[in-house]
């Protein structure tokens, strides 16, 4: 069976953006005069909350403070997303996350074979408009027939949900389509949604169990004809499932 659309995670499949998304929310932090900051090594850990709203949420829940604090912690939680947001839109105009290697050749074989592009991300729609202008160019978002992003739906990665609202506007069967992600969390969501899915890791990701992907490769960079490759993988789990 031919495959009929694409599907593309962002954070860390499109481009590696978490070390700026982290910078941001360190910004962010510093704006708010919150005394916060997150190391890598701690961000690493936080990421296994997908959506940056439910980071911070998780974070304050982990704080060592009243619940009046906590109270009033949560409620600032939109405003310190909100600016982070903005922050994050400013580094990344400044080029702060390059595509990754081998997706633009990939997006463009996609194109010319008819292949249909999708985004399914747990981000913010601003933050994948900032990403595609600053990569593509400004039309480049146009490029995907659905765009579905973070908040338009209420479970985020793991669950399925932003898959499956995907799957529904393309108005096409999961087992017409291809998921590319970069973490277990997204990995997850795809398998649950029914989607052959590919895993290109990044150093946020690379210690993950990826056991359940269709295709694990570090990145696209080495192939030269990825959609070929893909069609013949997807072929060939379509045929021994
Ligand atoms: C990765 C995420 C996002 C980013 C932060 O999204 O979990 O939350 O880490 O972005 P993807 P926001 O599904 O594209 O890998 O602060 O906008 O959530
Ligand atoms: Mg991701």
């Amino acid at each position: 069976m031919r495959i009929e659309a694409l599907i593309f995670d962002v954070d860390g499949t499109l481009a590696d953006t978490e070390e700026a998304h982290r910078q941001a929310f360190n910004a962010a932090f510093e704006h708010h005069r919150l005394g916060w900051h997150w190391s890598s090594a701690q961000y690493a850990r936080l990421l296994a909350t997908a959506g940056g709203k439910e980071r911070l949420r998780a974070y304050v829940d982990s704080l060592p403070v009243w619940p009046t604090e906590r109270r009033l912690l949560t409620a600032r939680i939109p405003e310190i997303h909100q600016a982070k947001t903005a922050i994050y839109a400013r580094l990344i105009e400044q080029g702060a996350a390059p595509l990754r290697e081998g997706i633009e050749r990939l997006i463009e074989a996609a194109e010319r074979a008819g292949v249909r592009l999708a985004i399914a991300s747990t981000t913010t729609l601003a933050n994948i408009e900032a990403l595609l202008r600053a990569a593509l160019g400004d039309r480049a978002i146009r490029r995907f027939t659905v765009v579905g992003a973070g908040d338009e739906v209420l479970r985020k990665k793991p669950a399925p949900d932003i898959y499956q609202f995907v799957l529904r506007e393309l108005r096409l069967p999961a087992a017409r389509c291809v998921a590319l992600e970069d973490s277990l969390l997204g990995l997850e969501a795809a398998k649950a949604a029914g989607l052959f899915t590919v895993v290109t890791p990044t150093r946020w990701t690379k210690g993950e169990n990826f056991a359940a992907a269709d295709w694990t490769l570090p990145s696209f960079a080495s192939c030269e004809r990825p959609l070929e490759e893909l069609q013949t993988r997807f072929t060939a789990v379509e045929t021994c499932p």
